[in-house]
């Protein structure tokens, strides 16, 4: 037995994988097919870099997914394809460590695909509602009951602050030819308070969150092209609406793709901006605040700063956060999102009657 066979029979038994292949485009764990004679399952390899305390990351995905079956039961839906079902293994537990590395197995969701790039206004929609409808999910979940599985994820003025580390460090010497970047996000440092100062002043609630609403962590059936579930749970953590709401703008309100190296293709498409927004009001709208309706024009251009600077920081410290699969891969990255952010900028106006005539106000 190799070693994967190793791990995969922690889960499964002696049930033989027939093959193994990576799947997604994730930036984060390293995941894989797995094919049985009569099942299929995904197997992910934790980043534990990321996702250190795996022990907690694992007990919040199990109250996250309980609860989600718990409220799709109650409106009266098949629960079966509902949220994600992660194997026990014989210790009992989900999650197994095998040389020092940390694995999970739960059922591949058959028939469905992912998004890497929308084009779409009507998939674009029923985002809106996957992520609106998952945020209404939590309005009856104790947050007190979640860890934080990363600490200050989206505080971006504490992401600047790692960005200016980076900056003073310049591990690698790249700091010389990405001047204009660093001006770029240096110029929006008053910005990037507006939230964190909110939610500190309490004039912006804390939610539940998902927290990476990127469109690839939705499945969409196939045949009927509607959501089936929201994946990726490993950041479910407590936030703000705003997040969700933002993330999942800045990767699904343009035509290019996150790593799109011709600038001149990022384009900010209001039309997608207004079909998202649509379905997340419709689904969420009811406890959406008047001071979160307020700031969710600014969402987008804050998470798609917070997520450009992200990736220039973890360019200047030689790449070892995001996954990369070219030299320059996480600057061609941030790129992208200073482009978008200009965009956004120009037209938070539009921005802002759009969100008043979907709130009706
Ligand atoms: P990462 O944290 O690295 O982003 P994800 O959990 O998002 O990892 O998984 C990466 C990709 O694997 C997804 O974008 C999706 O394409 C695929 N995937 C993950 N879980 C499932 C599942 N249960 N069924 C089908 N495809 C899945
Ligand atoms: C990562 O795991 P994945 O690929 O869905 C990252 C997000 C970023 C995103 C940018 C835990 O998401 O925060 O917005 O890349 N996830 C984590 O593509 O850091
Ligand atoms: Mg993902």
């Amino acid at each position: 037995m190799n070693n994967m066979d190793n791990i995969i029979s922690q889960f499964i038994g002696n049930a033989k994988a027939e093959d193994i292949s990576p799947i997604g485009n994730g930036h984060i764990n390293s995941t894989f097919l797995v094919k049985t004679p009569h099942s299929k399952y995904v197997l992910q390899k934790i980043n534990t870099s990321v996702f250190p305390d795996v022990d907690a990351l694992m007990s919040n995905i199990d109250k996250v997914t309980h609860h989600i079956q718990k409220k799709v039961k109650e409106c009266g839906k098949n629960p079966s394809r509902a949220t994600l079902n992660f194997l026990t293994a014989p210790n009992g537990k989900k999650y197994i460590c095998y040389e020092g590395n940390y694995y999970r197995m739960y059922d591949f969701i058959d028939g469905t695909f992912t998004i890497e790039k929308m084009d779409n206004p009507v998939n674009f929609y029923y985002s809106g509602k996957a992520f609106g409808e998952f945020a209404n999910f939590f309005t009856d979940f104790d947050a007190s009951l979640l860890v934080e599985t990363i600490k200050d994820f989206h505080n971006t003025p504490k992401r600047f602050k790692d960005f200016e580390q980076a900056i003073d460090e310049n591990r690698k010497g790249r700091v010389a030819y990405v001047c204009d970047e660093i001006e770029f996000v240096k110029s929006r440092r008053d910005f990037m308070p507006l939230f964190t100062d909110k939610l500190a002043g309490n004039a912006l609630p804390l939610r539940v969150t998902h927290n990476d609403t990127k469109l690839n962590n939705i499945l969409f059936d196939e045949k009927t092209n509607m959501p089936v579930t929201v994946i990726d749970l490993d950041t479910v953590m407590p936030g703000s609406y705003l997040y969700d709401f933002g993330d999942a703008i800045r990767f699904g309100a343009t035509h290019a793709a996150e790593d799109e190296k011709d600038l001149s293709l990022v384009d900010f498409d209001l039309d997608l901006y207004r079909s998202f927004a649509k379905g997340y009001i419709e689904e969420s709208g009811n406890s959406l605040t008047d001071e979160e309706i307020n700031m969710l024009p600014y969402a987008s251009i804050m998470l798609t700063l917070e997520c450009g600077m992200r990736f220039l920081t973890d360019h200047l410290n030689g790449d070892t956060y995001f996954r990369i699969s070219r030299q320059g891969h996480n600057l061609d990255r941030a790129r992208t999102q200073f482009k978008l952010v200009s965009e956004m900028e120009n037209n938070v106006e539009n921005m802002k009657e759009i969100i008043d005539e979907l709130v009706g106000r």
